[in-house]
Order: C-alpha cells, then sequence, then structure tokens
C-alpha cells in the first residue's frame, strides 16, 4: 500500500480531510473506475462490520432478517405512481440478457418495495399473520445526479438496511414508526453520534409515504446529514399491491405499512463527526482494533520485551478485547501514525523500564497518557476504553450543539445557517419556506420531533407573524 508519510489535510478543511483520511485510514478506495461506486478496504470493511453487527442484535428483536432479489420486474415496479414519480429518473435498467432483449426490463432495486410487497400480498392472509415485521441489508442502486461522494451518495449503496412492516391499523403502523425511531435514536447513541430527528415537509417525503420522519446529524461544515429515514406508508403501496388481510369479523381490509432505512452514511457520520486531524477517531464499540501493542525494543533486553508484549496480548485477547501486536520491524512512530490514522482507541507501549516498573504506558486516541499496573491490565483496559468513548462522545455532542442555534428573525436564521441548523417557529406557509430557504441557503429539514441537543420552540413565524411549529433550517448534503 502507499508510503505512509505525510498529514492529513486540516479537518476544518472538511471535504479534503474527508477525500484524504478515506484512503489513508484504509476505509475506502476511490479509484473504482464507475462513477459512484467505490471499494471497501479490510479495515472500512471491518467497521463496516462492526456498525452493522450492532445495528443487525437492534432489528433482530423485532424483526426476522430476510433476503429479497435484485431485479425487479418493470410491470411490479411501475405499479404506485407517486413511487414511480420519485424513483424514475434514478432507476437503472436490465434490458438484455446476453445478445437477447429482455421480454421484461428489470429495474435494479433502487429500493425494495416493488420487490417486496408483490410477495407480502402473497404471505399475508389473515389478522393472524399480522404484523409482519421483516429487514434486509442489501446493496441498491440509484443513479444520483448529485455530486457523488464516497459514504455518502453513492449509485451503488452497499450497505442498505432496510425494514418493511405491515400491521392491521394506522395507529398500529404509527406507534411502528415511533419505535423505529428508538431504535435508530439507541444506534446512533451507541456510535456516539448525536442526532436531531423531523418529520419532513410534504414535498420532500419519500415517494408513497403518508408521511416521512428523517435523522439528521450536522457534519463538520455545519451540513445536515440525513443518516436514516422512517415512512408511514398508509395503505398505498397495500391498495396497488393487494395487501389485505381479513380481519377478526370475515372483512377483507387493506394492510397498513411503513419501511426504515439506514445506509453506509452512518459510517460517513460516524468518521466525520469523531475523526481529527491525525485521522480517524473510532468509539470502541466498532474499533476493529480496540488495543495495539507495540514493544519498544532497543538495548539488549529484546527477548524479554517481546515475551512481555505477548502475554499482554494473549490476556487481553481473552478478556474479549481486539488486540493487535504490531512486531514490524519498523519505527515505533511509524507504527503510532499508522494505527492513530485508523483510529485505534488505546495503544500500550512496553518497554525494559515498563517492565522493571511492573508497567504498561497506555496512550489513548484522544491524547491521555497514563500507566497501568501489569497486573490490573484487563480492568485498565477495559476503563480506559470507556473512558474514550465518553470522552469522543462529549466532544461530538458539544460540537453539535454549538452549531445548533434558536433564532428569532430572519437575520438569525440566515446566521445559524451559516455554521448549522437553524430551529425557528414556521407557520407552514410554503411561501415563508422559500424566503427562509432562500435568504439563508438553506432548506427546511421539517417539523422538530425530538432531539437531546436542543428543546423545541414554539412561537411566531419570523416572516409573517403568525403562530409557528418549531422547524428545523439549514444547508443539507
Ligand atoms: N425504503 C425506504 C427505507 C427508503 O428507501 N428510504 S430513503 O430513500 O430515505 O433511504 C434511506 C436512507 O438511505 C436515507 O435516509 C439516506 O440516509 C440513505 N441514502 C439515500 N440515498 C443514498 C445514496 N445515494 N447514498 C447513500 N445513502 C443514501
Ligand atoms: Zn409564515
Amino acid at each position: 500500500m502507499e508510503e505512509e508519510t505525510g498529514a492529513l489535510p486540516a479537518k476544518n478543511d472538511f471535504s479534503s480531510w474527508f477525500n484524504e483520511v478515506l484512503w489513508r485510514a484504509e476505509v475506502m478506495d476511490v479509484r473504482y473506475p464507475v462513477k459512484g461506486l467505490y471499494v471497501w478496504f479490510p479495515h472500512g470493511f471491518a467497521i463496516r462490520k462492526h456498525v452493522y453487527e450492532r445495528l443487525r442484535e437492534i432489528m433482530d428483536r423485532d424483526h426476522q432478517e430476510t433476503l429479497f432479489p435484485l431485479l425487479i420486474p418493470e410491470h411490479e415496479f411501475m405499479k404506485e405512481a407517486e413511487h414511480i414519480k420519485g424513483f424514475e429518473e434514478e432507476v437503472y435498467w436490465v434490458t438484455h440478457g446476453g445478445k437477447n432483449q429482455l421480454d421484461v426490463p428489470l429495474a435494479l432495486r433502487p429500493t425494495s418495495e416493488t420487490a417486496i410487497y408483490p410477495m407480502y400480498a402473497l404471505w399475508v392472509r389473515s389478522h393472524a399473520d399480522l404484523p409482519l415485521k421483516m429487514y434486509q441489508v442489501v446493496n441498491t442502486f440509484r443513479y444520483e445526479t448529485k455530486h457523488t461522494r464516497p459514504l455518502i451518495r453513492l449509485r451503488e449503496i452497499t450497505s442498505f438496511k432496510e425494514a418493511h412492516t405491515v400491521h392491521a391499523t394506522w395507529e398500529e403502523a404509527e406507534s411502528q414508526v415511533r419505535a423505529a425511531i428508538e431504535w435508530y435514536i439507541e444506534f446512533y447513541t451507541g456510535l456516539c453520534v448525536p442526532v436531531i430527528v423531523s418529520r419532513r415537509p410534504d414535498w420532500d417525503k419519500f415517494p408513497g409515504a403518508d408521511y416521512t420522519v428523517a435523522v439528521d446529524t450536522i457534519m463538520p461544515d455545519g451540513r445536515a446529514l440525513q443518516i436514516g429515514t422512517v415512512h408511514h406508508l398508509g395503505d398505498h403501496f397495500s391498495q396497488t399491491f393487494g395487501i389485505t388481510y381479513e380481519d377478526d369479523k370475515g372483512v377483507q381490509r387493506y394492510a397498513q405499512q411503513t419501511c426504515y432505512g439506514i445506509s453506509e452514511r452512518c459510517i460517513a457520520a460516524l468518521i466525520s463527526l469523531h475523526g481529527d486531524d491525525h485521522g480517524l477517531v473510532l468509539p470502541s464499540s466498532v474499533a476493529p482494533v480496540q488495543v495495539v501493542i507495540v514493544p519498544i525494543l532497543i538495548g539488549k533486553r529484546r527477548a524479554e520485551v517481546n515475551t512481555a508484549a505477548e502475554m499482554m496480548e494473549q490476556v487481553l485477547r481473552a478478556a474479549g478485547i481486539r488486540v493487535k501486536r504490531d512486531i514490524r520491524e519498523i519505527r515505533p512512530g511509524a507504527k503510532y501514525y499508522h494505527w492513530e490514522m485508523r483510529g485505534v482507541p488505546i495503544r500500550l507501549e512496553v518497554g525494559p523500564r515498563d517492565i522493571d516498573a511492573g508497567v504498561v504506558s497506555a496512550v489513548t486516541r484522544t491524547g491521555d497518557r497514563s500507566t497501568i499496573p501489569r497486573g490490573d491490565l484487563v480492568p485498565g483496559v477495559q476503563a480506559l476504553l470507556g473512558q474514550v468513548t465518553a470522552s469522543i462522545k462529549k466532544r461530538a455532542t458539544d460540537e453539535i450543539r454549538s452549531r445548533i442555534t434558536v433564532a428569532g428573525n430572519v437575520d438569525d436564521v440566515v446566521l445559524a445557517v451559516q455554521t448549522g441548523i437553524a430551529v425557528v417557529p414556521w407557520c407552514g406557509e410554503r411561501r415563508c419556506a422559500e424566503l427562509l430557504e432562500e435568504k439563508s441557503g438553506g432548506s427546511i429539514l421539517g417539523m422538530y420531533v425530538r432531539s437531546e441537543l436542543v428543546e423545541g420552540i414554539d412561537g411566531v413565524c419570523p416572516v409573517c407573524g403568525q403562530k409557528g411549529c418549531c422547524t428545523l433550517i439549514g444547508r443539507t448534503f
């Protein structure tokens, strides 16, 4: 791989920093020769594995995992009018098998409603089959015309977790929406990524949904990134796909549905929020390597130091800690640089002097140096891992909180949107929204639902003076 020298661009030059850190930390290789498609390096893929294990653990509590085909026949894709309108510009079509033109063109799923719901129509017969709750983690394809970027705006989304649920009543579907929001908040809390939840305005909802609730975070350049969405689909799809059930009185009814999704944007947020001028900074829950041991091999006591390092590795591994011993024949400084770039939470150094003192030197990725008595290695490391995570969480929360401003007038909105998100009472009128958007360069994210970062406020619309509800405005990716 490339020579490991040179500094990253400073993180306050976020766009350059993001592009560089992806290859220097070996997350994604952007050199694949198709626009909008990128390659996971093994280290990036290992981060993905741990992140998605956490997501699966949460989903498995209330859903069954499944797997549907990638290809969707045109006649199914073309059934739901709003859905078609929302996606037709973004669909890749498979039209040939070898040299033969296909009788039925096949869409590469941009999302899987039209693959899954014809099957749901066969699976749902009576109220006893409900609720039905499934999810899959798959690749999806969207011919994005906006600027593509690794992990953020892809044409092949490689890690699309989509859940699809079916319920007897609209209210039950609504409580599923609320539960999904809670799971997403829990998931992002585990990644130390603070989020704001809002209900998208009608013009920005998912094609075919009754309404859409989105989970956003704020990136280091002040732009909001949508990192998850939960949609109440009502009976729009069940009407077009014939998903009906017989209720307990023998009456046929249309089912009510929800769907919700998260993509590898969750990893974009993880990397962008926590990283620093030296590279990735990962919470221990998702760090592929939680502890790296660097033996300091100077003078005559090499064998002794190596044995001590080996024993430390064994003890930590036996305690379930993901540990790596770096015995490459390169300078310790080069090893420090290497593992800092990759976000390893703790580096342990052991040399002759540490052995004599019966300790190990520990340096956390968040900058704290300490010594751990050899006999307390496991509890000492566990405590430090907890400290690193707590300090990552605090830093991210402080940072994002500082980017959210409650704005009482139009000028305040303009100012707030320069560095983050404005929280403003908006009356709900489209023309007031347009004025606010035009002046600030941001867009309405939606009506505030909840966040630990800011209280919802109501008041009067700064444009027309009518009563307004708490709304978020920001620039977006
Ligand atoms: N079927 C529902 C779940 C759905 O498709 N919803 S969605 O269109 O909103 O996508 C779910 C999430 O995927 C979005 O909230 C966004 O975080 C992410 N996403 C959408 N398009 C993306 C793209 N081109 N690249 C990366 N992530 C994307
Ligand atoms: Zn107004």
